[in-house]
């Protein structure tokens, strides 16, 4: 295995194709060797975490301020990150606006309460507080670093088979119970008066590979261009190896793609339980075969902006406690040593 600091960057073997990205954790800007390892490869960042509702929702400010419908928001932890790209001239993916998850449950709540059974907000109150919350932050981004961000993530898993009433709707998330579906569109015409010139407004969803979820996803998107308000389908990529089928993925791709849609992957990582040579080798040709499809499709025409790792080393991975077991899903070993699968995607780009 190679130093991944001193291996050719994964980002300029692409470039004629997609951008090449990475969700950083709000630690890695002031650690040099992952500083350094971030500049080589990727040229496109996004947040695992800090760019979250809960991270930019202020509750004692909101409470100070008293007005209902508006909550006050606060970008220590999004600044930080916008910087350091700016800095190091790397482009940012926005994740994300409008989740049930990793949004403040008082956020919610008639007045604010933080209490678990307090009474819900109505529906009206609701979709002003999501558009003022959405122009707040897009206003913030686009005046302070202006040109940074290309894209962004304005509704976040929506769509959810096993809870699914009509259209599968994720209908446990606090956004359904307090808008219904309505809150989709909300969200994204609230996005198209924040966004600036180049910037794309995605929608975001994992699994959206298996037939069920994609054929809900491509009406859901049907409906939002029917008012011109989606941009870019975001196909989050969480696989695992034992069941990650490439064909499947192509279908998906090709079918968001012909409703004239751009094409994302945002959070692409591949569950693997061992680093035994059979598994690095199984890992390799599954990231092979993919950036082999993806760069297939680029070539006929099809407009893909990034593809985005879910993590930068294996020590990074949301998967090992996720999964509860050790993870070796991404392309740089712990001690950032670049791997098989590294091989493999660059190989791909050939
Ligand atoms: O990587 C994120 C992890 O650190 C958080 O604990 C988790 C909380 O839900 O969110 C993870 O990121 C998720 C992303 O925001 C949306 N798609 C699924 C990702 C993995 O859970």
């Amino acid at each position: 295995m190679k130093n991944a600091l001193q291996c050719p960057s994964l980002f300029r073997a692409y470039e004629k194709h997609f951008r090449v990205g990475a969700a950083i954790n709000g630690r890695m800007p002031a650690d040099p060797a992952y500083r350094e390892l971030i500049c080589r490869h990727f040229n496109s960042i996004t947040a695992d975490n800090q760019m979250k509702p809960m991270f930019v929702m202020d509750r004692d400010a909101t409470l100070a301020r008293g007005d209902l419908s508006h909550a006050a928001v606060s970008f220590r932890s999004v600044d930080s990150l916008l910087s350091f790209a700016n800095e190091n001239g790397i482009a940012v993916r926005y994740h994300t606006l409008a989740w049930h998850n990793q949004t403040p449950r008082w956020f919610f709540a008639k007045d604010w309460s933080d209490a678990e059974n307090a009474e819900p907000a109505s529906r009206d109150v609701m979709l002003a507080r999501l558009e003022n919350y959405i122009l707040d932050v897009m206003n913030h981004v686009n005046t302070c670093f202006p040109g940074l961000v290309y894209t962004w993530d304005v509704v976040n898993e929506a769509i959810e088979p096993d809870q699914g009433g009509p259209g599968l709707y994720r209908t446990r998330s606090p956004w359904y119970r307090t808008c219904g579906e309505d809150f989709l569109p909300a969200a994204f015409r609230a996005a198209r008066k924040g966004q600036a010139p180049g910037q794309t407004l995605c929608y975001n969803d994992y699994n959206a590979f298996q037939p069920v979820k994609r054929d809900a996803i491509l009406a859901l998107l049907k409906k939002l261009q029917a008012e011109n308000l989606v941009d870019t389908m975001g196909m989050q990529g969480h696989y695992v190896m034992d069941w990650m089928n490439v064909s499947l993925c192509e279908e998906a791709a090709r079918a968001y793609a012909a409703l004239g849609l751009k094409l994302q992957v945002t959070e692409l990582d591949i569950h693997c339980n061992s680093d035994d040579e059979e598994h690095r080798l199984k890992l390799a040709q599954l990231y092979g075969d993919y950036f082999a499809m993806l760069k297939k499709l680029s070539a006929e025409g099809i407009g893909i902006e990034a593809v985005t790792f879910w993590g930068v080393t294996d020590a990074d991975s949301w998967l090992t406690g996720f999964r509860r077991e050790t993870s070796y899903p991404l392309l740089f070993t712990r001690d950032k040593q670049a791997k098989d699968a590294y091989d493999a995607v660059m190989k791909a780009a050939e």
